[in-house]
């Protein structure tokens, strides 16, 4: 057993717990009856904290401060809006998350959003169940045929959905801070011109303060009264409220969302609403993927107390190997 402690404020997965408990001596927060009593106790000794969930546990700027020996955060996710990833970088503490591994089933959950919202999957399968396809048929509903998808943060989750979207042959548009070099699909400067030139509008960049309520109003109006709007980022980047009127009031046809803003709270309206469908947060939760995701944190802990560095550094604390 290595004499560097780790500290999980939440639990994540067994396998995690498992392959970090191997190597080192992990402080489960979670199981601790008074968890502030726990903190005073390890504090001093506790190297790096190991944070993940979906806004279960934030890793504020006060949380990281009570360790003085603090030297990582290893985070389980891509996206790591729940830690203060600027305060660690100020302070010489490295951030890891777990990009890359989970791209494919994010992607998957993203296309079957699509295909459920444009088609009325759910909604279709309830009628069944509920006895009324002996009394009637199900409505028709919109099609994908002719549609163009604006993809909102083209990063590696967005280039996953693209290349499952051309195989249903859909146009491309894509929005970004930047254009790509390299990338042939056309770009918009800004996130009302994509939603104007398409009709999917596909939400895949990181949250934060900086793409707070990306997607408003005036966004969704621009998308229009045959547009369909999925979320597979945060929910932090749409403003809900604005999206619950523009569904009641048809400015857009239809919502997939497998992230909320106040997650896992989702409001009673978008619960009511017909023409959505709502799914937990549910985009990398496949055994396969979970592993790969607890897997990498593994591997960065291993990297980093065998001294070779963090694997996947997050830009905030970026790695600058001395020797
Ligand atoms: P990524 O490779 O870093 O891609 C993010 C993309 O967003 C980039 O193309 C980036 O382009 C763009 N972007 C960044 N900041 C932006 C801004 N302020 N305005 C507009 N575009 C911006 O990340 P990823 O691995 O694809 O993951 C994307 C996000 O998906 C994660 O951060 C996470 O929140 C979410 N996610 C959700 C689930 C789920 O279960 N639903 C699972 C995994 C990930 P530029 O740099 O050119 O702006
Ligand atoms: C999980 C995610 O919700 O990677 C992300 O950004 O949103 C998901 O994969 C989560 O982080 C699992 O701990």
């Amino acid at each position: 057993m290595s004499e560097f402690d780790l500290l999980m404020p939440a639990f994540l997965t067994d396998f995690l717990v498992d392959g970090l408990s191997k190597n080192h001596t992990l402080h489960k927060l979670w199981e601790a009856p008074d968890p502030a009593a726990k903190i005073s106790a390890v504090k001093d000794r506790v190297r790096a904290l190991i944070s993940g969930g979906i806004g279960r546990f934030k890793v504020t700027a006060d949380f990281i401060a009570q360790f003085p020996n603090l030297e990582a955060i290893f985070h389980m996710g891509v996206g790591y809006d729940l830690v203060d990833a600027a305060y660690a970088g100020a302070h010489g503490i490295i951030v890891t998350n777990t990009p890359g591994v989970l791209d494919e089933d994010v992607a998957d959950i993203a296309m079957a959003l699509l295909l459920d919202a444009t088609r009325q999957i759910p909604q279709s399968d309830a009628f069944l169940r509920s006895g009324k396809w002996l009394t009637g048929t199900y409505p028709l509903t919109a099609t994908l045929r002719g549609r163009t998808m604006g993809i909102l943060g083209l990063g590696r989750i967005g280039k996953a959905i693209a290349k499952r979207a051309e195989a249903f042959d859909l146009k491309i548009a894509y929005h970004g801070r930047t254009q790509q070099a390299g990338v042939a699909y056309p770009y918009y400067a800004t996130p009302i011109a994509l939603a104007a030139a398409c009709d999917v509008l596909m939400v895949v960049a990181p949250g934060g303060a900086e793409t707070k309520h990306i997607v408003n109003k005036a966004v969704l109006e621009a998308l229009g009264p045959d547009g369909i709007l999925i979320n597979v980022a945060r929910g932090s980047l749409v403003d809900e409220a604005a999206l619950i009127e523009a569904l009641q009031t048809g400015k857009i046809l239809a919502a997939g969302l497998d992230v909320f803003e106040f997650e896992p709270k989702v409001p009673q309206a978008l619960i009511d609403c017909q023409n959505t469908v709502l799914l937990p947060h549910v985009g990398s939760a496949t055994h396969y993927t979970r592993q790969a995701m607890a897997q990498l944190v593994i591997d960065n802990v291993a990297s980093w107390t065998s001294g070779k560095g963090p694997l996947t550094p997050v830009a905030e604390t970026p790695w600058q190997r001395l020797n």
